[in-house]
């Protein structure tokens, strides 16, 4: 993704991930939310041709070093941009999806088992402060953990990997679930695409390997 970017559709129907999300959170999610980012962001780099021609990712593993001044604003809103993307792109239709037996052992290597790995992330989801996301992510070593960052922070600036992520901003599940964001914690798993968390495991340890290939 780069400059100028533009609002990526949905892979699935606005409906399709209901009754766990409903088609109203989502249409407000994707098409209010996420284009408010989008918008924002381009705004924030049309004066900043360097920054035009880097790709998102590369753009916010670096932060430090943008000397622009809508430093704060690219920030958020690419934050916005890829947090939001990365998201959506992860969630299926329940059942239509299931972990591998290659996404489980990769789990039970870093966290004891899946369930542990479900329990970690939960509580990194409901433990989360105010505004922010909760994270399955890899080092640079091979080893999956759990982070969270708040507001539209992403865990690229300190070089992890991203494997799969809940947004848990109110707007996320007010509409669907007011105040209980364990419910929409737990009914998340229930939605995950799991096909992509592998593609993006398998490309997160082909990247690994590759450290060692000279
Ligand atoms: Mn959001």
């Amino acid at each position: 993704m780069s400059y100028p970017y533009e609002l990526k559709p949905l892979s699935y129907a606005y409906d399709a991930l209901e009754p766990f999300i409903s088609k109203t959170t989502m249409e407000l999610h994707h098409d209010k939310h996420l284009n408010t980012y989008v918008t924002n962001l381009n705004f924030a780099l049309q004066d900043d041709e360097s920054l035009q021609s880097k790709n998102l990712e590369d753009i916010l593993s670096d932060l430090e070093n943008i000397s622009s001044p809508n430093a704060v604003a690219i920030r958020n809103n690419g934050g916005g941009v890829f947090n939001h993307n990365h998201y959506f792109e992860a969630l299926a239709p329940q059942n239509s999806t299931k972990p591998s037996e290659f996404i489980l052992q990769a789990l039970t290597a870093s966290f004891g088992s899946y369930d542990a790995f479900v329990e970690t992330f939960t509580k990194a989801a409901l433990g989360q402060f105010g505004s922010g996301w909760a994270w399955l992510v890899g080092n640079s070593a091979g080893k999956l953990s759990v982070v969270s960052t708040p507001n539209q922070d992403t865990p690229l600036k300190d070089n992890l990997t991203p494997i799969l992520n809940i947004d848990v901003w109110e707007h996320a599940y007010y509409v669907d679930y007011q105040n209980r964001r364990p419910d929409y914690v737990t009914n998340y798993f229930n939605i995950i695409n799991w096909n992509i968390v592998e593609q993006r495991l398998r490309d997160y340890y082909a990247k690994l390997t590759c450290l060692f290939c000279n």
